[in-house]
Protein backbone atom coordinates (compact mmCIF):
# COMPACT_ATOMS: atom_id res chain seq x y z
CA UNK A 1 0.00 0.00 0.00
CA UNK A 2 1.68 3.24 -1.10
CA UNK A 3 0.98 6.12 1.73
CA UNK A 4 0.97 9.96 0.76
CA UNK A 5 0.89 13.14 2.81
CA UNK A 6 0.04 16.50 2.53
CA UNK A 7 -0.12 19.39 4.33
CA UNK A 8 -2.55 22.75 4.34
CA UNK A 9 -4.68 25.25 5.77
CA UNK A 10 -7.59 24.25 3.20
CA UNK A 11 -9.53 27.26 4.17
CA UNK A 12 -12.57 28.02 1.95
CA UNK A 13 -12.32 24.83 0.51
CA UNK A 14 -12.13 25.32 -3.32
CA UNK A 15 -11.57 23.03 -6.17
CA UNK A 16 -7.94 24.20 -6.30
CA UNK A 17 -7.33 21.90 -3.01
CA UNK A 18 -9.60 19.33 -4.82
CA UNK A 19 -7.57 18.81 -7.86
CA UNK A 20 -4.85 18.75 -5.22
CA UNK A 21 -5.76 16.43 -2.82
CA UNK A 22 -7.47 14.14 -6.07
CA UNK A 23 -4.15 13.80 -7.55
CA UNK A 24 -2.04 13.45 -4.81
CA UNK A 25 -4.61 10.22 -3.69
CA UNK A 26 -4.41 8.85 -7.43
CA UNK A 27 -0.79 8.55 -6.60
CA UNK A 28 -0.70 5.76 -4.50
CA UNK A 29 -3.60 4.18 -2.35
CA UNK A 30 -4.09 6.28 1.03
CA UNK A 31 -4.07 9.89 1.93
CA UNK A 32 -3.11 11.81 5.17
CA UNK A 33 -4.03 15.40 5.12
CA UNK A 34 -1.71 16.88 7.60
CA UNK A 35 -4.54 20.23 8.22
CA UNK A 36 -2.72 23.56 9.95
CA UNK A 37 -4.24 24.13 13.36
CA UNK A 38 -5.78 27.68 14.63
CA UNK A 39 -2.88 28.19 16.35
CA UNK A 40 -0.11 27.14 14.12
CA UNK A 41 -1.84 29.27 10.90
CA UNK A 42 -1.70 32.35 13.11
CA UNK A 43 1.86 31.97 14.87
CA UNK A 44 3.86 30.34 11.99
CA UNK A 45 1.71 31.64 8.40
CA UNK A 46 -0.14 34.90 10.24
CA UNK A 47 -2.98 33.46 8.33
CA UNK A 48 -6.68 33.76 10.09
CA UNK A 49 -8.73 31.08 8.87
CA UNK A 50 -12.31 31.86 7.98
CA UNK A 51 -13.37 28.44 9.30
CA UNK A 52 -11.89 26.52 12.52
CA UNK A 53 -9.69 23.47 12.79
CA UNK A 54 -12.56 21.31 13.74
CA UNK A 55 -14.48 22.60 10.61
CA UNK A 56 -12.11 22.61 8.29
CA UNK A 57 -11.46 18.89 9.61
CA UNK A 58 -14.94 18.22 9.14
CA UNK A 59 -15.10 19.65 5.26
CA UNK A 60 -11.66 17.75 4.36
CA UNK A 61 -12.92 14.14 5.77
CA UNK A 62 -16.12 14.70 3.78
CA UNK A 63 -13.54 14.29 0.31
CA UNK A 64 -13.39 10.96 -0.84
CA UNK A 65 -9.69 11.39 -1.63
CA UNK A 66 -8.87 11.85 1.94
CA UNK A 67 -8.79 8.85 4.11
CA UNK A 68 -6.91 10.35 7.27
CA UNK A 69 -6.82 13.91 8.61
CA UNK A 70 -4.36 14.68 11.43
CA UNK A 71 -2.93 18.11 13.09
CA UNK A 72 -0.29 19.90 11.19
CA UNK A 73 1.27 22.14 14.94
CA UNK A 74 4.60 22.72 13.19
CA UNK A 75 6.67 23.19 10.27
CA UNK A 76 9.45 20.38 11.81
CA UNK A 77 6.94 17.77 12.29
CA UNK A 78 6.95 16.37 9.14
CA UNK A 79 10.17 14.13 9.46
CA UNK A 80 8.52 12.48 12.35
CA UNK A 81 5.16 12.38 10.44
CA UNK A 82 6.43 10.32 7.38
CA UNK A 83 7.69 7.31 10.03
CA UNK A 84 4.96 7.75 12.07
CA UNK A 85 2.24 7.16 9.02
CA UNK A 86 4.70 4.87 7.16
CA UNK A 87 3.96 7.77 3.99
CA UNK A 88 6.10 7.04 0.88
CA UNK A 89 5.71 9.96 -0.56
CA UNK A 90 5.76 13.78 0.28
CA UNK A 91 2.94 15.69 -1.85
CA UNK A 92 2.92 19.88 -2.13
CA UNK A 93 1.01 22.14 -4.65
CA UNK A 94 4.41 23.60 -6.48
CA UNK A 95 4.05 26.71 -4.71
CA UNK A 96 6.48 24.74 -2.45
CA UNK A 97 8.93 23.99 -5.05
CA UNK A 98 11.92 23.02 -2.97
CA UNK A 99 11.08 23.94 0.85
CA UNK A 100 10.83 20.17 1.32
CA UNK A 101 13.25 18.95 -0.32
CA UNK A 102 15.11 18.00 2.90
CA UNK A 103 12.66 15.58 3.51
CA UNK A 104 13.70 13.33 1.23
CA UNK A 105 17.58 13.68 1.98
CA UNK A 106 16.73 13.27 6.06
CA UNK A 107 14.20 10.04 5.03
CA UNK A 108 13.43 7.50 2.70
CA UNK A 109 10.55 9.67 1.41
CA UNK A 110 9.64 10.62 -2.55
CA UNK A 111 8.58 14.51 -2.14
CA UNK A 112 6.47 15.42 -5.42
CA UNK A 113 5.53 19.00 -6.24
CA UNK A 114 2.37 19.10 -8.56
CA UNK A 115 1.49 22.38 -10.52
CA UNK A 116 -1.33 24.88 -8.53
CA UNK A 117 -4.62 25.51 -10.23
CA UNK A 118 -3.47 29.01 -11.19
CA UNK A 119 -6.74 30.71 -10.95
CA UNK A 120 -8.44 30.36 -7.70
CA UNK A 121 -7.11 30.83 -4.35
CA UNK A 122 -8.77 31.57 -0.77
CA UNK A 123 -6.93 35.09 -1.36
CA UNK A 124 -9.07 35.78 -4.25
CA UNK A 125 -12.43 34.81 -3.15
CA UNK A 126 -12.01 37.16 -0.47
CA UNK A 127 -11.51 39.67 -2.67
CA UNK A 128 -13.90 38.87 -5.40
CA UNK A 129 -16.84 39.00 -2.62
CA UNK A 130 -15.54 42.38 -1.51
CA UNK A 131 -15.32 44.11 -4.48
CA UNK A 132 -19.20 42.75 -5.16
CA UNK A 133 -20.53 43.92 -1.72
N1 LIG B 1 -3.28 24.58 -3.85
C1 LIG B 1 -3.37 24.33 -5.22
N2 LIG B 1 -4.03 25.20 -6.01
C2 LIG B 1 -4.60 26.31 -5.49
C3 LIG B 1 -4.52 26.56 -4.11
C4 LIG B 1 -3.86 25.67 -3.30
O1 LIG B 1 -2.84 23.31 -5.72
N3 LIG B 1 -5.25 27.16 -6.34
C5 LIG B 1 -2.55 23.62 -3.02
C6 LIG B 1 -1.35 24.25 -2.31
O2 LIG B 1 -0.22 24.29 -3.19
C7 LIG B 1 -1.14 23.31 -1.13
C8 LIG B 1 -2.58 22.85 -0.81
O3 LIG B 1 -3.38 23.16 -1.98
O4 LIG B 1 -0.36 22.18 -1.54
C9 LIG B 1 -3.15 23.56 0.38
O5 LIG B 1 -3.06 24.96 0.14
P1 LIG B 1 -3.12 25.95 1.42
O6 LIG B 1 -4.29 25.60 2.25
O7 LIG B 1 -2.95 27.34 0.91
O8 LIG B 1 -1.82 25.47 2.21
P2 LIG B 1 -0.61 26.39 2.72
O9 LIG B 1 -1.16 27.54 3.46
O10 LIG B 1 0.26 26.59 1.56
O11 LIG B 1 0.06 25.44 3.82
O12 LIG B 1 3.45 22.84 5.88
C10 LIG B 1 2.88 23.23 4.65
C11 LIG B 1 1.76 24.24 4.86
O13 LIG B 1 0.84 23.79 5.84
C12 LIG B 1 1.04 24.51 3.54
Amino acid sequence: MKRIITYGTFDMLHYGHINLLKRAREMGDYLVVALSTDEFNWNSKQKKTYFSFEKRKQLLEAIRYVDLVIPEESWEQKVTDVALYNVDTLVMGDDWTGKFDFIASQTDTEVVYLKRTPEISTTQIKKDLNKNN
